[in-house]
Parts: structure tokens; C-alpha cells; sequence
């Protein structure tokens, strides 16, 4: 069982989209709600989420696609389409600024991918989701806690100021990291999903006060592709702010801590008092769509290896498909990084 708390709100699970297009063909969808039931019962409690409202999330995201998230599917079915909302089309970024109306256009404006299709419950269980950051990051600065876990599913890390992609419509960690800034906070995000997050790090991009710093497939082989070369560095003043450690497949333990160790140096540069921990359990051996080695006691020590940075820590859920296995994953690494309030 898990000591550390957390958060999470029962109405995360409204979200249950049936399908998805993977390697050229519908499948089941990998983020299935049985995720968040699986890893809310390795803890013997969570806290349900406090609402903070809409504000903290449209200090992130724009306004017009959060309206876009809220309608999206009402307009769908209003259209004549049966099953979820999702598009079919994606225009190249020399696109014509137009305001289209159509619900096809939409879906293509604010989305990147065919990952990520709009459901009955998506705006509920997003909004929720972003609610349970926001949520622990309070019990954080409150004081209550140094290590707080936030259960957030839908995911958030690919979602970036004006689009979904990936399974994520709402960016949980960015809308927790900026809170925590407006309220003083010197943050720094610290991604190890198997994935780039390609939101997160485009929300802080010319930022210098938030350091955004990944681990992850590398997007020559893997998605997003398109982001998470480890040229990337960020624009502007917040260039040297973006850290990209892209990690070829197969990628175990001993080459992870490697990549992990580097990372924690410039966490430490920046003079970090609070860590965002984007948690992504799909680094394990049997996660059905991705290609790291990482086994269950590995999170332990990644874990551990964090936790040397002696830093208050939000650790925010990302992605990890091997249902079965994700409680005791999620177990591992808070073992690791709360050894203490792992024993109480
Ligand atoms: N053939 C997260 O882990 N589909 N999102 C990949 C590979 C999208 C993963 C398809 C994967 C998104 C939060
Ligand atoms: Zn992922």
C-alpha cells in the first residue's frame, strides 16, 4: 500500500473513448479508465479533489480551444456522427489563420493526431484531472506534505496551449507548475514518460523561470516525432531552459540512470525549490506500446535518485499501459522518492 497522498476525483473516469487509430487501423484505446481504478487501489485512501476553478487552467490554455473541449462532442453528435469526435484532417502550420466554424475544421485546428478522439465524459474527467493537480500541488505548498501524488487521467503532457494530442487535452503538470510560479515558486519539470512531452515543453518553450527537462524515447523512432530532439533547447530568454535526453530503445536501467543523472545537474543549476514529476510508467519492459526495459524495482531507484535532490515533489501520472502492472509501478517509484512516508 501507498503512504504518500494523493488525489484523484471518481469523475477522471467519465472519460472512455472505444477506439483509436494505431499503426494504420483501429484499436482498442490504450488510456482506458482501468488505469486510475488499478492505481487508486494500491492507495488505502485518496483525497478527492478541491475545485480551483477555471482560472489556473486558462493561465495555460487558450481560451477558444477550451470552449473547443467543452463542445466538441455535443457538436459531433449535432452533426449526425455516431461514436467519439475525432478529426481527419491537419493543416500544415503555413495554414491561413481562418475561423472556421465546422466541427471537422475544429478538430483539426486544436488536435495534432487521431490519438486522441473526444468522448461523452472528456471535458468532466479533463477538468477534474487538472482539479487533482491542482489539488496536491495545495497540499504541498500548504505545508501538509513534501511528496504528493496526483492521479490525473486523461493525461496532460502532449497538450499544449491550443491542442490535444496523445491522450491529453489538458496539460495537469504545466497547470500545476504555473500555479506554483504565480504563487512564487522556482520550478523546474522534470518529464520521465516514455514519451517526449511535447506540450509541456512548447507551454514553457521561451519561458526562464520554468526548466522543462525530459527523458525519453528518442522521437526519431518513437511519437511525437516531431519534438524532443535534443536540439531543442528553448527560444528566447528561456533558451538553455529546455533539456532534451532522448534514449534510444531498448533503453535499461544503467543507460536510464545515466540520462537521469544529467538531468538532476540541471535541476539543480536552476536553483529548483519545487519539483513537477511528469510520470509516465510506459519505461516498463511489458508496457504494450513502447520499447524501454525498465523493470518494477527500477522505479525504486529512479525514485531514490530524485529524491537525493532533497526537493518538495509533485509527482503528476502520465501515461503506462500495462494496466496490471501500473499500481505496483506507481508503488515502486513513491517507495523510492518518500522512503519514510513509504514506512509510516
Ligand atoms: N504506434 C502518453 O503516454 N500513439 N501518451 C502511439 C504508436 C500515441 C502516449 C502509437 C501515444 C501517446 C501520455
Ligand atoms: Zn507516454
Amino acid at each position: 500500500m501507498i503512504n504518500v497522498p494523493g488525489y484523484f476525483d471518481r469523475r477522471q473516469l467519465a472519460h472512455e473513448p472505444v477506439q483509436e487509430l494505431h499503426n494504420g487501423g483501429w484499436t482498442p484505446y490504450a488510456e482506458k479508465s482501468s488505469r486510475a481504478e488499478i492505481i487508486a487501489a494500491s492507495f488505502p485512501k485518496l483525497h478527492p479533489a478541491a475545485d480551483f476553478g477555471m482560472q489556473p487552467i486558462l493561465n495555460v490554455h487558450d481560451g477558444g480551444y477550451v470552449e473547443f473541449l467543452r463542445s466538441a462532442y455535443a457538436e459531433w453528435r449535432a452533426s449526425g456522427r455516431d461514436g467519439d469526435a475525432i478529426g481527419y484532417t491537419w493543416p500544415i502550420t503555413r495554414r491561413r489563420p481562418l475561423d472556421l466554424d465546422r466541427i471537422d475544421a475544429k478538430l483539426g485546428l486544436y488536435s495534432y493526431d487521431a490519438a486522441t478522439p473526444i468522448a461523452e465524459g472528456t471535458w468532466e474527467a479533463s477538468y477534474w484531472a487538472a482539479q487533482s493537480a491542482l489539488s496536491a500541488l495545495s497540499a504541498i505548498l500548504d505545508g501538509e506534505t513534501r511528496t504528493c501524488f496526483a492521479l490525473c487521467r486523461p493525461p496532460g503532457h502532449h497538450s499544449g496551449r491550443d491542442y490535444c494530442g496523445g491522450y491529453c487535452y489538458l496539460n495537469n503538470a504545466a497547470i500545476a507548475a504555473e500555479q506554483a510560479r504565480r504563487l512564487g515558486r522556482r520550478v523546474a519539470i522534470l518529464d520521465i514518460d516514455y514519451h517526449h512531452g511535447n506540450g509541456t515543453q512548447d507551454i514553457f518553450y521561451g519561458d526562464a523561470e520554468v526548466l522543462f527537462v525530459s527523458i525519453h524515447a528518442d522521437p526519431v523512432t518513437d511519437y511525437p516525432f516531431f519534438w524532443g530532439h535534443a536540439d531543442e533547447r528553448g527560444e528566447g530568454s528561456g533558451l538553455g531552459k529546455t533539456l532534451n535526453l532522448p534514449r534510444p530503445r531498448g533503453t535499461a536501467l544503467d543507460g536510464y540512470v545515466a540520462a537521469l543523472s544529467e538531468a538532476l545537474d540541471a535541476i539543480q543549476a536552476h536553483e529548483t525549490d519545487l519539483l513537477v514529476l511528469s510520470f509516465g510508467a510506459d519505461t516498463f519492459e511489458e508496457d504494450p506500446i513502447s520499447h524501454f526495459r525498465l523493470r518494477q524495482d527500477d522505479y525504486r531507484v529512479i525514485g531514490g535518485r530524485i529524491a537525493t535532490l532533497d526537493l518538495p515533489v509533485l509527482v503528476v501520472m502520465e501515461g503506462g499501459y500495462a494496466v496490471d502492472a501500473l499500481g505496483h509501478n506507481v508503488e515502486a517509484l513513491l517507495s523510492g522518492l518518500d522512503p519514510q512516508l513509504h514506512a509510516a
